[in-house]
């Protein structure tokens, strides 16, 4: 059963954009007009394609990841490095040859272009987009030498794997060129996309031809949305829905990966749950010195986050948010976007919950002196708790 998939343009309003579509985790395309300034739209772009002699002018020279869409490896592709100079070279071959079958399939992935090249003027995030803990954490701290914004490039042909972004997070997308195809899946869809063994397939498209497009194994009806995003425009992928995408043109796309108050609580649930089926794994281990540790690391290599990360980035964020309170400076974003009080007295709302969720999940597990010393977590709830009462 296809869902519709509701527009929105640059009229929309933040609250509006927070209410239909932030709150309730429903997904949305912008129209052109949200990036109509943005400069990569000339720059990058010659007659409706990669402008490919002003990519190689200026990016040349550097290494990129680059993924081969015909080789998997576990669920995802493999992928590895090469120079941004020798990719565009492939790519010109390859259309010059009709997107032979003959020649590898090859997608330059999650590509950190803006933290390489910090001084070129890309592209403005909007701000639908602006309350970003992820990269305001990271974007503060640049020691850390990570962010989760994101360039993507590939010839027609190349894809993305069925898959939920990284640490249940929310992405959005936007199609500097290019057509992509999307299929989202609502949260919990996910479980009518998995194979006998129970995990999760690789391609939707290997799935029982169409029919299981359109029906599960017990003939209930598969709902997704299925819409192709056209150059210009911006998809906003909400948290914990599934999706596989395919560039129906050569495309190059623009991403962030990003979370904030309104889905912290989901990526809690996963993190937690995470956890639990690492401690069950290694259950034999556990008379093991450091077993708890153990634990945290084979966290942190699974999904990507372990405990003293994700209370790193709850301090962070709720340091800022209380400064911002209690001296009435708006918080900045991106260098652009002011969060005013009650958005930061929404974080911290938020950030309450999650706090008290994660010290009564360490109380359980009996790790919270792995985690804290002299009580911090504590400590900070009640500076946030300080700060909601006034
Ligand atoms: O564009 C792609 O190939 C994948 C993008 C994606 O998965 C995302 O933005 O979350
Ligand atoms: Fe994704």
């Amino acid at each position: 059963m296809n869902i519709l998939i509701v527009g929105a343009d640059s009229t929309t309003g933040y609250r509006e954009f927070f209410e239909n579509f932030l709150l309730p985790n429903k997904p949305c395309i912008f129209d052109t007009s949200v990036t109509k300034d943005w400069p990569c739209r000339e720059t990058w772009t010659l007659n409706d394609a990669p402008h490919f002699e002003w990519l190689k002018d200026h990016f040349g020279d550097c290494k990129v990841p680059v993924a081969n869409c015909n080789k998997r490896y576990y669920n995802a592709q493999q992928k590895d490095e090469m120079s941004f100079n020798s990719y565009l070279d492939y790519w010109i071959d390859f259309r010059n040859n009709n997107y032979s079958n003959e020649m590898p399939l090859l997608y330059l992935k999650d590509w950190h272009c803006t933290k390489s090249f910090p001084s070129t003027s890309i592209y403005y995030v909007p701000p639908y987009f602006a309350s970003d803990w992820l990269n305001e954490y990271y974007l503060n701290n640049p020691n850390l030498e990570d962010d989760y914004m994101f360039v993507y490039m590939g010839p027609k042909g190349t894809w993305t794997p069925l898959h939920a972004d990284v640490f249940t997070s929310y992405s959005w997308s936007f199609n500097v060129v290019g057509k992509k195809r999307w299929l989202l899946f609502p949260p919990g869809q996910e479980d009518c996309l998995r194979n006998i063994n129970g995990n999760l397939v690789y391609d939707v498209m290997s799935m029982d031809s169409n029919k299981i497009m359109e029906y599960d194994q017990s003939n209930n009806k598969i709902v997704k949305i299925d819409i192709v995003q056209e150059s210009g425009e911006i998809i906003f992928v909400p948290s914990g829905w599934h999706h596989q995408v395919w560039n129906l043109e050569d495309t190059i796309s623009i991403n962030h990966n990003w979370l904030n108050g309104c889905t912290i609580l989901n990526v809690w649930s996963s993190l937690q749950r995470e956890l639990t089926a690492v401690m069950k794994e290694i259950k034999d281990c556990m008379d093991m010195e450091d077993w708890a540790m153990h634990c945290q690391i084979m966290l942190k290599a699974s999904f990507g986050m372990d405990y003293f990360q994700y209370y790193e980035l709850l301090s962070f964020i709720a340091e800022k948010r209380i400064n911002s309170v209690i001296n009435n400076v708006p918080v900045v974003t991106f260098e652009r976007w002011q969060l005013g009080k009650n958005h930061c007295l929404f974080d911290l709302q938020r950030i309450k919950s999650a706090l008290e969720l994660l010290i009564n999940d360490a109380q359980e597990r009996e790790i919270s002196s792995l985690l804290w010393e002299n009580n911090q977590a504590h400590v900070l709830l009640q500076k946030v708790n300080e700060v909601l009462i006034v």
